[in-house]
């Protein structure tokens, strides 16, 4: 069939929208018609040539919500008709990653995944013959799309595609790093570096587990506003303070209990670790940093008690754990419209880009 698509040819140059060819299902893979989908920064990294796993040219988005069209041979999870929302990070409960319960970073198809391949290692995007290559096993920046059993999340079909969407990423990302990474527990003191799209998600997290001082710390002075209203107690701006270490220490008595990460700066990741409190502080990294980046601090800070952890995609075990998230949002529990500053058509996908680069957007999603 024919597709409409946004696609990224080379690194650092726009999306250019094309309609490409997709080959239909094949054993255990789902055809699924992309409702809407958000743009994460993450994608933006990757378009700028930064990711060490970038391939071109290739089709990216890995934030969407939609409807199975057709499934392949072998599939018995999912029929035609059902809402999904994709998921880059699988669960597949048979890989031995699965199976200890130590950790959501299923590793079935994750060789092929980071090939930009189905797990057949082959694609089913082309354009006059040539291969495109897929992105995170989502490319949700396509109309259709061609998704692993695996990496499908069925959820109720009541839930808005244009604001589920969000829990492909950024929702499940910054609450599930406060839920399932960090377990933070009630009265603890929180700080969270960058207040986009996943810092926010963090903010929100920290609110509902019941955190005492929620610091947010960012450069642009205009995200305090919506950070306030999702339970930052205190702002700081690394512009308007000395030191931004010492500044967070004094504000929380020696220390914060978490602090989150959520820029991919490592200058501020050895500030993260370095603000937690000695003997028990942690501090999760879910920015994602450019090739050849590297962290650094004393190994005195660990020695007297931090630690350091990361969280990808919020330690969320997908299938299990995002249909639940999509409950806590059709039930109040969580704020996703807020955070979804602006839509768009497919065709205005760059101007989506630029939105988020310049920092006007929280969230720009794409509806089809
Ligand atoms: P975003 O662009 O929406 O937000 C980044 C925020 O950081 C902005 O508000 C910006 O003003 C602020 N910022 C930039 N430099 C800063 C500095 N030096 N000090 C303080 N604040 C600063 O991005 P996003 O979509 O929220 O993504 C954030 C990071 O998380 C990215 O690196 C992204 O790739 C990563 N990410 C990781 C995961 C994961 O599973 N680990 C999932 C999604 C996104
Ligand atoms: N390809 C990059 C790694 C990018 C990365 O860390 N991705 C996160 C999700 S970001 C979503 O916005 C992740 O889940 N990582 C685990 C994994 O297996 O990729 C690089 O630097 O090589
Ligand atoms: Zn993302």
């Amino acid at each position: 069939m024919k597709t409409r698509a946004a696609v990224a040819w080379k690194a650092g140059a726009p999306l250019s929208i094309e309609t490409v060819d997709l080959q239909g299902p094949k054993f255990g893979e789902v055809l699924v018609e992309i409702k809407a989908t958000g743009i994460c920064h993450t994608d933006y990294y990757t378009l700028s040539g930064a990711d060490p796993e970038g391939i071109f040219p290739a089709i990216l988005g890995h934030e969407g919500a939609g409807i199975v069209v057709d499934v392949g041979p072998g599939v018995t999870s999912l029929q035609k008709g059902d809402h999904v929302i994709p998921l880059y990070t699988p669960e597949c409960r048979r890989c031995k990653y699965c199976l200890s319960r130590k950790t959501n970073l299923c590793q079935l198809i994750r060789g092929t995944q980071g090939q930009g391949l189905m797990p057949d290692a082959s694609s089913r995007f082309s354009l006059d013959g040539k291969p495109i290559f897929h992105y995170m096993g989502t490319s949700t920046f396509s109309n259709y799309t061609v998704v692993p059993e695996i990496a499908l999340a069925k959820i109720r079909k009541d839930a808005p595609f244009d604001k589920v969407c969000y829990i492909g990423c950024g929702v499940t990302t910054g609450i599930g790093a406060v839920l399932f990474t960090a377990k933070v527990e009630v009265g603890a003191n929180v700080v969270v570096f960058g207040l986009g799209g996943i810092g926010l998600n963090v903010i929100q997290g920290a609110k509902m587990v019941g955190a005492d001082k929620i610091i947010g710390v960012d450069i642009n002075p205009a995200r305090q506003e919506m950070a306030r209203k999702f339970g930052m107690t205190h702002f700081i701006n690394p512009k308007e303070v000395d030191n931004v270490v010492e500044t967070i220490v004094q504000l929380t008595d020696g220390g914060a209990d978490y602090s989150f990460e959520c820029i991919g700066n490592t200058k501020v990741m050895r500030q993260a670790l370095e603000c937690t409190h000695k003997g028990w502080g942690r501090s999760i990294i879910i920015g994602v940093a450019e090739a050849g980046a590297e962290i650094s601090t004393r190994p005195f800070q660990l020695v007297t008690g931090r630690k350091w952890e990361g969280s990808a995609f919020g330690g969320a075990r997908g299938r299990t754990d995002v249909p639940k998230i999509v409950d806590w949002y059709m039930e109040g529990k969580i704020n996703i419209d807020d955070l979804i500053t602006h839509t768009m058509p497919l065709e205005d996908i760059n101007k989506g880009f630029d939105l988020m680069k310049s920092g006007e957007s929280i969230r720009g999603v794409v509806l089809f």
